[in-house]
């Protein structure tokens, strides 16, 4: 029996710096109803959709940097768009940076939350996998400080029953790792959701945009049909200030197919409708995993970090 999610990629074109919380916020409403309008009652935003990426710029005034985080979500910017999708029944994820007090002391996430459709946030989560670094990279053509401006998430990988199935979120760069998605998978998620800003650029290495854009696709396909899950993808796409992300969200199935991607760099909706059952088959045959995972083979994914190659003779 098809259960479907019909679901929306809300891909958003760039943010510059001097474009104001609450015009960006009307551009997310925008999508929200064009979403609607086409019959979703889901829709998938981006990683830090409030703001420029601005972990691409050095700042050592902490002021400075904190204007880009919420201290409250919703806030007083945000809240226009939770009222509009509770008043159209429509949940969303959105990425942004969370400035908590927690612990006696304050903290820095790069979160996202998951919003059913009667405007509640249900899940919460925070960045695991930070990529970058922390000091000033003189040579580079523009910086990548998330590991500067953010704390790793301390949430795990939880999923949440809401939307009719079992969701998952993570960010950006943990579509990557394969760990992301099986640990969520083992927790029966039917639908992993992720948004992204990813430079147009490796400042370490030089490598083609078609090959970057290749390795995108390649670990969300490889995610999906490895875990029989649904993956949707969104990005934060074009030229911020001159700094280029580059877009190619898409929705893939649990087959590994891309059912929908975006074709612009900018403001744009994609949609599908997704059947939460569909991935039933694979959970069931190839990738059965009470029959076929080899847990007592697979300790080292835990127990060790880094690589040690067995001693040369
Ligand atoms: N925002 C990100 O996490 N971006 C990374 C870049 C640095 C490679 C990504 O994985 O897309």
């Amino acid at each position: 029996m098809p259960r479907y999610l019909k679901t929306a990629a809300a891909q958003l074109g760039p943010i510059h710096l001097a474009d104001s919380r609450a015009s960006v916020v009307a551009r997310l409403i925008d999508m929200l109803r064009d979403a609607h309008a086409s019959g979703c009652r889901f829709v998938v935003f981006t990683e830090l959709a409030l703001t420029t990426f601005f972990p691409r710029y050095w700042m050592e005034d902490q002021a400075e940097v904190d204007r880009f985080f919420e201290a409250s979500m919703p806030g007083p910017d945000t809240r226009p768009l939770f009222d509009e999708a509770k008043r159209l029944g429509v949940g969303f994820y959105l990425g942004y940076a969370e400035l908590a007090e927690e612990d006696g002391g304050t903290h820095r996430y790069n979160t996202s939350i998951l919003v059913d459709q009667d405007g509640g946030i249900v899940g919460k989560y925070r960045k695991v996998h930070l990529p970058g670094h922390v000091d000033h990279l003189p040579e580079a053509p523009f910086q990548h400080l998330e590991k500067r401006y953010f704390e790793v998430g301390n949430l795990g990988f939880p999923v949440w029953r809401t939307m009719g199935g079992v969701l998952g979120m993570c960010i950006c760069n943990d579509r990557r790792w394969p760990e992301t998605f099986r640990v969520m998978a083992l927790q029966g998620a039917e639908m992993v959701v992720l948004g992204y800003n990813t430079p147009t650029t490796n400042i370490y290495h030089d490598e083609p945009l078609h090959l970057r854009m290749f390795h995108h696709r390649l670990s969300m396909q490889a995610a999906a049909y490895q875990n029989g899950m649904w993956v949707v993808g969104t990005a934060k796409a074009g030229k911020e200030d001159g700094h280029g992300l580059y877009g190619g969200s898409c929705i893939v199935a649990p087959t590994g197919e891309i059912v929908a991607q975006a074709l612009t760099e900018d403001d744009e909706v994609i949609v599908f409708d997704c059947d939460l059952d569909l991935g039933d088959y694979i959970r069931r045959t190839v990738f059965n995993f009470d029959k076929h995972r080899r847990i007592e083979a697979y300790g080292l994914i835990t127990e060790r970090t880094g690589v040690i190659p067995p001693p040369t003779r």
